[in-house]
């Protein structure tokens, strides 16, 4: 597998890291400002899935600001998490590590940030480095010459910041908080030295509060349901069935769907994540909250008096929740044109690498879900697209990439040396357009927070071009094959059909070997002891 940075790295050992600096990539004082050392702005949304991207087929809404960066760039169809949830994937990709070498195997473990990273190892080549918005690591965090973040999942309204260890609070929206804060440190930079941002946003995820002007986009217009709205998890193992991320019993009247507790007809409700929707909304000021209640007061009213229930009850549920998520991606779209537009007057285009891409994916109602974790297509996929007008050509790429690979890759750019034990790929060549023959063909996953809400169980597989093999363990002992080709949604698991029998052989040998691999052999490392308390996962 990827044979060519294998030889990469023992030439550059051989030689020592300066020399193979000089013989492979220009030298560093000559690249400041040419396309050979170039800048990057990584910008990552939160729980942003592929289906609401109109350059991915959204069927529910339009991007157009992600859309342009994709007509200029690299977009991925088969992009991967290795770790359906927020912290996890944040870990693996500053380290190029999976996550039970990084440590952070779940959202509840601090991120040790003694480790390499690969902003430090950017900050060794002379890159200045930033971070802004969502961090979610509970540490603070190392390898940034200026950072500004969300505390913990941070807030949509007049959010919380930590400015380099300083709190602070400020007034707006924080999707246009976080993209004033990044653009305005960009301007700043006149040392001539090529930067990397960060630029994390904490939209779209949960409880998918919109700003104010988008408050009433879709308004009147019927959302389709997913074809897998209904799933009935018949040949699954009981881990599709024990799971609590339903929309039809499991969101929340106030912090989900916003309603007002005089609109709730008496449905049940969790009463602790209702007190945290008064808590979020008392946040927002005097007019912030007219204009909401201008907004949903007479949608709740007409929900009030529909006296909805059964299946209708479960769409209404579905069409609130997945408006209020596409209202926020409509503001992270507008903050996404913004940059675009910013680079395109300053002269940045050209030697700029610009990534787009989302911490996990999420299921906007398939399987009747929200939320991620499971290795199923709609929370295990990224969007990706990376934009580097000096050396890559736009097309949609087929290859199969992780979060493994955005360390190696920014360091292959950036001309900084690879560390050994990264165990990602670099996407340089795939860019490019000359993947290497030795691509690989196949990807390990391995989800660990269970017990904690929402019940997904642990399990850990492989996906081929063709096939998807998990493996749930802890409280259970079940598996999954999906045929990609034949069942595209993965509603019929195939495990235990004969016909299949030749897959599974071949599918387990190849995820030992993977295992293997990436060193990931023993699955009891991470196992709570019976008296660990269920694992909060703020
Ligand atoms: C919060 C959410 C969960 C979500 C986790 C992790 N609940 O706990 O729905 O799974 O974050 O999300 S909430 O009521 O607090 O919104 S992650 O993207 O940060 O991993
Ligand atoms: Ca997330």
């Amino acid at each position: 597998m990827a044979t060519s940075r294998i030889t990469r790295r023992r030439f550059i050992q051989e030689l020592g890291v300066g020399a193979a600096s000089l013989a492979v990539f220009p030298p560093l004082s000559s690249h400041r400002t040419t396309a050979s050392r170039p800048n990057i702005l990584f910008i990552m949304s939160d729980d942003h899935a592929y289906q609401a991207i109109s350059c991915y087929g959204s069927k529910i809404n339009r991007t157009p600001n992600i859309d342009r960066l994709a007509q200029e760039g690299v977009r991925f169809t088969r992009s991967f998490c290795t770790n359906s949830l927020c912290a996890p994937s944040r870990a693996v990709l500053l380290t190029g590590k999976y996550s039970h070498l990084n440590g952070v195997i779940d959202n509840v473990v601090a991120f040790d940030g003694t480790q390499e990273t690969f902003p430090k190892i950017l900050q060794r080549a002379d890159y200045t480095t930033a971070l802004f918005g969502k961090w979610h690591l509970k540490s603070d965090p190392t390898g940034f010459d200026y950072w500004n973040i969300l505390p913990g999942q941070g807030d949509y309204y007049n959010p919380a910041f930590i400015e380099m260890g300083r709190k602070g609070q400020r007034e707006g929206y924080v999707t246009d908080l976080i993209t004033d804060d990044c653009l305005n440190w960009i301007r700043q930079q006149k040392s001539g030295k090529p930067f990397c941002a960060l630029l994390h946003h904490k939209a779209p995820h949960r409880n998918w509060m919109p700003d104010g002007k988008h408050l009433s986009m879709y308004e009147g217009e019927d959302i389709p349901l997913p074809e897998t709205f209904f799933d009935d998890y018949a040949t699954r193992s009981d881990a599709a069935r024990q799971q609590k991320m339903r929309i039809a019993d499991r969101m929340a009247m106030g912090y989900d769907l916003k309603l007002d507790s005089d609109t709730t007809n008496g449905l049940p409700s969790p009463q602790a994540l209702d007190d945290q929707w008064n808590m979020v909304f008392s946040r927002l000021n005097e007019e912030q909250k007219r204009v909401w209640r201008e907004a949903y007061g007479p949608r709740n009213e007409a929900f009030r008096k529909s006296d909805l229930k059964g299946d209708a009850l479960t769409k209404w549920k579905y069409e609130r929740y997945i408006k209020d998520y596409l209202r926020c991606i409509a503001s992270i779209d507008d903050n996404v044109g913004r940059v675009l537009d910013y680079f395109d007057q300053s002269g940045l285009v050209e030697n700029t690498i610009v990534v787009y891409t989302s911490d996990q994916g999420s299921y906007l109602g398939e399987h009747g879900w929200f939320d991620k974790r499971f290795m199923y297509e709609e929370s295990l996929r990224m969007p990706l697209i990376i934009r580097y007008p000096a050396e890559i050509r736009p097309r949609a790429a087929d290859e199969m990439v992780l979060n493994l690979d955005f360390a190696p890759t920014f360091l292959d750019f950036a001309g900084a040396s690879i560390p050994e034990d990264m165990q990602g790929e670099s996407l340089r060549g795939v860019l490019k357009g000359t993947t290497p023959e030795t691509w690989r063909r196949s990807i390990y996953y391995h989800y660990y927070e269970y017990p904690g809400s929402p019940f997904v169980k642990r399990h850990y597989g492989i996906r081929t071009e063709r096939h998807k093999l998990m493996h749930f363990y802890y409280d259970i002992d079940a598996w999954e094959l999906y045929d990609l080709q034949a069942d595209p949604h993965e509603l019929k698991n195939v495990y235990s059909d004969p016909r299949y029998g030749a897959t599974v052989i071949e599918l387990k040998g190849e995820l030992e070997r993977l295992r293997r691999q990436y060193k990931d052999t023993d699955e009891k490392k991470f196992l709570p002891s019976p008296k660990d308390p269920i694992r909060r996962n703020e």
